[in-house]
């Protein structure tokens, strides 16, 4: 304790090193905390016990140092961050395996012996004048043999207080970590805005390396992670993309297991029959607003287990593969969140939720495009500047201003199987992109490997999620291209072998969906979404059941469209012309000749020599089928 110049004045859970001694028997835990406490030369040690007057006294902080405004909602926040730190940074996101082919062509490595040190560097210091709060949190249900632990270091209270929403954090954590019996492992979690203050210097309200440095690392062998620079979700908030899906995913391949960037929902249909579905879609195309869909099928009812990341395994018992939503809250975009696109979402950040860089309104709500109501006049936008709406100058709430919230607060969430330990069977896995051409708005794969062929050749246009150009076409392998932390061709072959230990059966069918597709002459989106995607889901539901018809094409088996019944898409009381139907479900040979050429040349350059047979296969025989051979 002598090495920070620890004052004992104010807040209740500041901790001394030898307070922390008696608060728990891991010593792996103590000496993770001593080191990076010298290292980066935090002066005060905070450890979060995830109580709620802690979250309160947290952001009571961040308000007078000017981090958060309050709202006007109870219990609710406004947070702007840097305008260079709004997004993940993709480029400056690392995986340190020992060589470069274990990280995989389409991630960026460095070396562990190369990194470790630089870094060391960068956080020496780092926190000086600053608060290290130690955070304890727990990936899935406390106590779950599928949950991961973490206890993550960070000098950023607007991350301790992200923390408490997006993961159990807290005691019970910690008491799993180091409890009196227990003594688990844990993964540590170092994070730094990278922003040391002078004595006596003035606190800015969001905190990142002046110098824009920015580096995400994980540590694979170790796993192990270390954040330095920025203070935005997906960079800082190390459970979520770092934890639960780079090094879980690692994880999940020397165990057997998935770790899959993916929203988990529970259907009902009018006959009382449930079954869940798991989805993958890049960031910021619409996972939230699937996973709390509001159904326009009258009787068929959707419930959210998750809306971002699944954990997938075998059950050796049943030999169906079982799904668990390892975090605790919502990260969602909220641009274009309204109560026509996802009336729950609504409902869901009511109160209690921290909201970041969406535009102010003078009575001091919040406000973002796509709401049903324009910006009131003296608005502020994200960068807290007074603007008028429609004054040209851009929109008011950044593209990616997100919102936090705790996913109990979601009036449609599946209580039961969001707390179950082991988690939900999954009866079907669709895949999806923003695909404006090409792609029919849904079809199914002939078989599991037919499936992770269709995972593994997920295009997608890029969005504002992370830093770079928008709206350009880009290869996103199952939506894992920035969040699987190995080698993408072996991630292939794992999917293969995780389908091997299901019987034919019991394998989830798999589906590719697509609802941006856009009609070539008017450029309008073909298909209204949203709550009208129940229609897609309820197909997908009744193909499990062999329920609903599909025609043979050379991509997979495609829907026909029924007004009444229940063997096609149902488009009942839906105003969609004969002409966008079908559009809609258009398969057109040419273009399929090109996609296939387009992912031959994916696999060879880019994933190269890790590429599977099967995929290789799969590619072949998808441009024999699209070129009439
Ligand atoms: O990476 S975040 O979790 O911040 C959001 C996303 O890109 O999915
Ligand atoms: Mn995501």
């Amino acid at each position: 304790s002598r090495a920070f110049g620890l004052v004992h004045t104010r807040s209740f859970a500041e901790i001394t090193l030898d307070g922390l001694m008696k608060r728990t028997s891991n010593e792996k835990l103590v000496s993770f905390v001593r080191e990076h406490a010298e290292n980066t030369g935090a002066n005060k040690l905070f450890l979060c016990e995830g109580t709620q007057s802690e979250f309160e006294t947290l952001c009571e902080m961040m308000v007078a140092q000017g981090t958060l405004t309050k709202l006007k909602r109870p219990g609710s926040y406004l947070a702007r961050s840097d305008p260079l730190d709004v997004a993940r940074v993709e480029d400056r996101t690392f995986i340190a395996s020992r060589t470069p082919r274990e990280a995989g062509p389409t991630n960026y490595w460095r070396h562990p012996d190369e990194l470790r040190p630089k870094l060391k560097n960068l956080f020496a210091s780092s926190m000086r004048n600053r608060t290290m709060y130690i955070v304890p949190f727990s990936m899935g249900p406390v106590g779950s043999p599928f949950s991961i632990q973490g206890i993550q270091l960070t000098d950023s209270a607007y991350v301790a207080a992200s923390m408490k929403i997006m993961t159990r954090m807290g005691a019970d954590a910690l008491n799993h970590i180091s409890g009196i019996h227990a003594s688990n492992p844990f993964v540590p979690c170092l994070h730094s805005v990278g922003a040391p203050l002078r004595d006596g210097e003035k606190d800015s309200s969001w905190p990142c390396d002046r110098d824009g440095i920015k580096f995400i690392a994980h540590f694979p062998d170790s796993r192990e992670i270390w954040s330095y620079g920025s203070g935005y979700g997906g960079n800082a908030l190390l459970g979520k993309k770092c934890l639960a899906l780079r090094i879980a995913s690692t994880i999940a391949r020397d165990e057997g297991w998935l770790a899959e960037h993916m929203l988990i929902v529970g259907i009902t249909n009018p006959q009382g029959e449930k079954k869940y579905v798991a989805a993958a879609f890049p960031s910021a195309c619409g996972k939230t607003n699937l996973a709390m869909l509001n159904s326009k099928v009258p009787g068929w009812k959707f419930e959210t287990v998750g809306d971002d990341i699944a954990w997938m395994r075998v059950d050796p018992h049943d030999g169906r593969l079982w799904a668990v939503n390892p975090e605790y809250g919502f990260f969602g975009v909220a641009p274009g969140t309204s109560e026509k696109t996802n009336p729950h979402a609504i409902k869901t950040i009511e109160k209690n939720t921290l909201f970041t860089n969406v535009a102010l309104t003078p009575d001091g709500d919040v406000w973002w495009e796509g709401m049903t109501t324009p910006a009131p006049d003296g608005s502020f936008d994200w960068k807290g500047v007074k603007r008028s709406a429609n004054d040209g100058k851009g929109p008011l709430a950044h593209p990616n201003a997100r919102f936090t919230v705790q996913a109990q607060q979601c009036p449609v969430l599946d209580q039961k199987a969001f707390a179950s330990m082991s988690g939900v069977p999954i009866d079907a896995i669709l895949f999806g992109g923003r695909r404006s051409r090409t792609v029919p708005l849904v079809f199914e794969a002939r078989s599991w490997q037919h499936g992770v062929f269709l995972g593994a050749s997920m295009r997608s246009e890029t969005t504002a999620a992370a830093a770079g150009a928008l709206g350009v076409l880009r290869h996103d392998p199952f939506a894992m291209l920035p969040f699987a932390g190995y080698n993408m061709g072996h991630y292939f072959g794992h999917w293969l072998s995780v389908g091997k230990k299901m019987e034919t059966k019991k394998q989830p069918r798999i589906f590719h969906v697509n609802w941006f597709r856009r009609d070539a002459t008017s450029n309008s989106f073909l298909w209204p979404g949203f709550g009208d995607n129940a229609r897609v889901l309820q197909w997908v539901f009744d193909r499990c059941n062999g329920k609903a018809d599909a025609k043979e094409t050379s991509i997979g088996l495609v829907p026909p469209f029924v007004s009444s019944g229940h063997r096609g898409i149902n488009v009942s009381g839906l105003d969609l012309s004969l002409h966008d139907q079908e559009e809609l479900v258009k398969v057109d040979n040419s273009e399929w000749v090109k996609e296939a050429e387009e992912l031959r040349h994916f696999f060879a350059s880019t994933i190269g020599s890790s590429t599977p047979k099967e995929m290789l296969d799969q590619v072949e025989e998808l441009h024999g089928r699209a070129s009439g051979l």
